[in-house]
Formats: structure tokens, C-alpha cells, sequence
């Protein structure tokens, strides 16, 4: 089927509405819905909230009566299953809606063409792929965990203009300026979970938690800010209640290879025991639980030791960098350690996606070259 200028217009108008979710819907997608009726918008919603009315629930509330007949808009295929809440293409059909455009099928098994489906099966004209590629950044981490059964990982790293993240005495505050670190604030605010290792919390004295009053930006719901998990690797149990990490009463887990029943915990931290490989918590095995916890995107901010092992084992989807603009020398300690790579054919490859100054520096993004 092919889609008219004001159709473009009209998906568009639902993602940025889909946007508006962004720090709160986890581990739901951000979705928009317009439903529009003789030219004009009649109702318009955004998901906000598991558990809380779909897009198209909040739309259709808005037009009331004026749905029927309409066009509704679906930044992602209207749900056909009774998850938190129940099937949206059932609603739009009661509400009489004459067509459903949506950017793209939901790749949730209890979902996947259904939704459309029941639309179609009813009369209702259905199209989907509008703005697809648009709609699919949306929603990065819910896509990857739908697909793939593991959660999206973006590794944001900082260093020089002769990429070295330290001097070799270990000093490194800082590299990067005051913008890049509010930049990294807004990051963890739409990431499900912050993810680091044991030596980096007990080092850095680290809270990783995320600070309103270092937002770029007014949130842009007054939905409250929901703090991402801080999940910790921490092979060998060396993390202990008194670090600054614990003074901030908000979910913690510990990944490890074996627990450690003699410390008293606070309520918020959990465990999770996964196998060792080399005596190192298998990483694999993190994601694939951090996926079964229905974490979709992971903000990867760990030393050059742990963010290197994700990357050689390729469990690394981007790569957020920050350049400053500064020279540190050979000595200074590099971003990723990892094996030694002999053949050119073995490197690996990435495509770069963005760039863009912030503040001083330059923030980079990469991703997995396509195979
Ligand atoms: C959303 N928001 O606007 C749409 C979704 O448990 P439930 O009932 O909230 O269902 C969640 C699933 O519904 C979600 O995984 C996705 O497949 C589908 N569509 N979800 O959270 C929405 N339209
Ligand atoms: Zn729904």
C-alpha cells in the first residue's frame, strides 16, 4: 500500500508523541497513536506507564465518540492479547475506527500479525511499514530483547583525542567536559539498567544513579523519574554494604559465581548466581537473565577490563564515544583491553551512526557493521 504526504505526517506526530515515553515505559515499548477524522486529529495518546493504558486506549479516550470512522495512526501494531491491561485492536474495532495504519508488526510473540489481524478480519483497512526504520529506533531495546531473547547494549565510553581514558597513575577527572556528563545523565535516564563492575564501584565510589538536576532537559512528562537497576559484576564477592553504591535505596542486583551468605544485605539488592567462565562471571549468561528480567536496553559504563571482555565476546550492540579535545600520551591507559589481534581480517568492524558536538567535545556512535 502506498502512504500520502499527510500520513507521513500523521505517524510522524505519533512518534514524537512515543517519545514522550521514553523514561518511564520500560520494560514496554514507547508507542504513539493519532487518530484523525476528516482532516483533523481527533485524539492522541502515548504509552506512559506498564501496567497503564496503551496509545491507542489513551487516543481513543480523547476522541470519544469521534473515533468512529477515523484513521488511528500506531507507532507499533495494536496488541491482540490480554497482557497488564487488554487487546487494543479490540478496542480500536468497538470504537469503530474504518483504518489502522501502523509503522510496524510487534515482534512479541503474543503478538506478531495478530493484531493486525483482528483488524482486518473485522473490515477495518490495515497497512503497516510507515516510517518503520523511525519507529524501530524508538524502541532499540524492546526490538533486540523481542528478537533475539537478549537486551540491547550501548557501551559509553570517554576518552582524549589520542584516545586514552586515564594518565597511567590511574588519574582521569576529567577528560570530558561538563555537557558530556549531563549528555551521559540523559542516557541513563531511558536505559533500564546501568551496568558495571565491582572494581569500578569500589574504586570510583560510584552511586550510578541518575541526577535530575544534571538532566540536559525538563523531563518532559510530570511522570516520575524512574531510577535504572544497578547491576553489578562481581565475580569474586568484594562488594560490601558500606559503599556509596548501597547509600541510595534503589534496585541493585549483584551478578556473581557464588553467593556470599555471611553479609546482611539491604532490601534492594538482589543476587543472581550464573555460571564462571575462567572464573569470571559468564557474561552471556548475564544478558540472557537481564532479558528474562525483561531489561530491554543496558547503559554499559564500566572500566577498560570489563567493557573490553564485551566487547571481544561481540555482546556490544553500540558504542557511545566522547572525544575531548586533548592529548594524554602513549602512557595513558586505553578504552578496551582485550587479546592481542594478529590478522586484519579478525578486527572487528563497526559503522558509525551519529556525530555530534557536545559542549567541548565530540560524542561518536557506532554500531555493529551489517555482516
Ligand atoms: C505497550 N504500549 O501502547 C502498545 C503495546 O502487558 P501489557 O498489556 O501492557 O502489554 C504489553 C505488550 O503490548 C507489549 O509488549 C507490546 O507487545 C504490546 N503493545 N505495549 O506497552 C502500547 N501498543
Ligand atoms: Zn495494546
Amino acid at each position: 500500500m502506498s502512504f500520502t504526504e499527510l500520513d507521513t505526517a500523521y505517524m510522524a506526530r505519533a512518534i514524537e508523541l512515543a517519545k514522550q515515553g521514553r523514561f518511564t515505559t520500560t520494560p514496554n515499548p514507547n508507542v504513539g497513536c493519532v487518530l484523525v477524522k476528516d482532516g483533523e486529529i481527533v485524539g492522541e495518546g502515548f504509552h506512559q506507564i506498564a501496567g497503564q493504558g496503551h496509545a491507542e486506549v489513551n487516543a481513543l479516550a480523547v476522541a470519544g465518540d469521534n473515533a468512529k470512522g477515523a484513521t488511528a495512526y500506531v507507532t507499533l501494531e495494536p496488541c491482540s492479547h490480554y497482557g497488564r491491561t487488554p487487546p487494543c485492536a479490540e478496542g480500536l474495532k468497538a470504537a469503530g475506527v474504518s483504518k489502522v495504519i501502523a509503522a510496524m508488526v510487534d515482534p512479541n510473540p503474543a503478538v506478531s500479525g495478530r493484531g493486525l489481524q483482528i483488524l482486518a478480519d473485522a473490515g477495518i483497512s490495515v497497512a503497516s511499514g510507515l516510517l518503520e526504520q523511525q519507529a524501530r529506533d524508538l524502541n532499540k531495546g524492546f526490538l533486540k530483547r523481542m528478537e533475539s531473547g537478549l537486551p540491547y547494549v550501548t557501551c559509553k565510553m570517554a576518552c582524549s583525542l589520542d584516545g586514552k581514558t586515564a594518565l597511567n597513575n590511574g588519574q582521569s577527572k576529567w577528560i570530558t567536559g561538563p555537557k558530556a556528563r549531563q549528555d551521559v545523565q540523559a542516557f541513563r535516564a531511558q536505559s533500564c539498567a546501568i551496568l558495571t563492575g565491582a572494581d569500578t564501584v569500589i574504586t570510583d565510589n560510584a552511586k550510578l544513579n541518575v541526577r535530575v538536576d544534571e538532566l540536559p532537559f525538563t523531563m518532559p512528562t510530570s511522570l516520575p523519574l524512574r531510577q535504572p537497576t544497578r547491576i553489578i559484576i562481581d565475580s569474586q564477592n568484594r562488594l560490601t554494604p558500606e559503599l556509596a553504591l548501597f547509600s541510595i535505596e534503589s534496585p541493585v542486583i549483584i551478578f556473581t559465581t557464588s553467593l556470599d551468605n555471611h553479609t546482611k544485605w539491604p532490601h534492594f539488592v538482589k543476587h543472581e548466581v550464573v555460571p564462571a567462565n575462567n572464573n569470571k562471571v559468564d557474561l552471556s549468561a548475564v544478558l540472557k537473565r537481564l532479558a528474562e528480567l525483561q531489561f530491554n536496553h543496558i547503559w554499559l559504563e564500566a572500566g577498560a577490563t570489563l567493557a573490553g571482555v564485551f566487547a571481544e565476546q561481540d555482546l556490544i550492540d553500540e558504542y557511545i564515544v566522547y572525544i575531548a579535545p586533548k592529548l594524554i600520551g602513549d602512557m595513558g591507559k586505553s578504552l578496551l583491553n582485550f587479546a592481542e589481534v594478529t590478522m586484519m581480517s579478525d578486527i572487528t568492524e563497526l559503522t558509525f551512526t551519529d556525530t555530534v558536538m557536545i559542549g567541548d567535545d565530540i560524542r561518536l556512535t557506532a554500531i555493529k557493521a551489517k555482516q
